[in-house]
């Protein structure tokens, strides 16, 4: 990008970072009351566009937050932040709906109307290869609480399940259910390779069901190679040939360790690196 400011799309108006500026009273500052999208483009390319636009307003919908702004207007909103801040080639973009200035107070029928921000910026991603990892004591959100499908402003016990990855030294922390089972990581999905077979935690696993995540599956079952989408424990985890995980920032990422114990020998695994090679390959094409 040039030195030029990033330009931010706030309720209307495109303007420079440093003015780009939210009310202390919105709610979704206040409360976390809001829902986001993470959105890349490739050389020009927006990827799986629609398929995020969708996941937006379902969790839009799924909290009773009618965005003020058709699902087009959006694509075109979006189309022109990357444009206003020459990100022709790739770019990063993070929509955010929040409910809107409110008082004090949570409820939110005070909220007259929805804020809409949209920044598209520089991609920030993984300095490693491969990511070692821990299984992190704070548990994904359950779906009686707050449903792990709706990607919503509340990412409090992923930051905190982060922290925990921090403090052991590794990149990433994997998230349970409260059933212990695995569920994904802070911000990306996970995948284990045993015997040949892909095996992934259901929709019912109490996960955010990635865009990168249901590519892959398509990329992997194109190839032939089982893709099962299962129940998976630590005990599968550690025992697993390969394993990596899958996002928007991370795309296709091998897990080498975890709890320091090596995943197979340790190294980015052949079904993992095919894997990745074939999402590069497809990854400025797949609108
Ligand atoms: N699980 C969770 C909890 C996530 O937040 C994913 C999986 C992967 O989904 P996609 O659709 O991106 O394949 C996410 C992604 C980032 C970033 O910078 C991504 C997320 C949240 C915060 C930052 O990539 N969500």
């Amino acid at each position: 990008m040039t030195e030029r400011e990033c330009l931010v799309y706030i309720n209307g108006e495109f303007l420079p970072k440093s003015q780009a500026k939210i009310s202390v009273f919105d709610h979704g500052f206040l409360y976390g009351d809001g829902v986001f999208e993470g959105i890349r483009s490739y050389n020009g390319h927006v990827f799986k566009f629609d398929e995020h636009i969708k996941r937006l307003y379902e969790s839009a919908k799924s909290i009773g937050l009618d965005i003020p702004m058709n699902q087009e207007n959006m694509k075109k909103t979006i189309l022109e932040a990357i444009e206003k801040n020459d990100l022709r080639k790739n770019a990063y973009i993070r929509v955010v709906v929040t409910r809107g200035i409110g008082d004090l107070g949570l409820d939110p029928r005070k909220c007259q109307k929805p804020s809409i921000i949209v920044i598209a910026d520089q991609i920030l991603i993984y300095q490693t290869e491969s990511l070692k990892a821990i299984t992190a004591s704070t548990r994904r959100n359950a779906v009686t609480a707050l449903n792990p499908m709706i990607k919503s402003l509340n990412y409090l016990n992923n930051i905190l399940a982060k922290m925990e990855a921090n403090r052991a030294n590794v990149e990433e922390a994997i998230m349970l259910n409260q059933q212990g089972l695995i569920c994904e990581g802070s911000s990306d999905n996970i995948f284990i390779i045993k015997n040949g077979v892909i095996l992934t935690p259901p929709p019912t696993a109490d996960i955010l069901v990635g865009v990168t995540r249901n590519t892959v599956i398509d990329l992997a079952t194109e190839d032939g190679i089982k893709v099962k989408e299962e129940d998976i424990t630590t005990h599968d985890l550690y025992n697993a040939d390969e394993a990596f995980f899958t996002g928007t920032a991370a795309e296709v990422m091998p897990l080498v360790e975890v709890d320091g114990k090596k995943i197979g020998n340790g190294k980015p695994g052949t079904i993992t690196t095919r894997l990745m090679e074939k999402f590069k390959k497809i990854r400025e094409t797949k609108t």
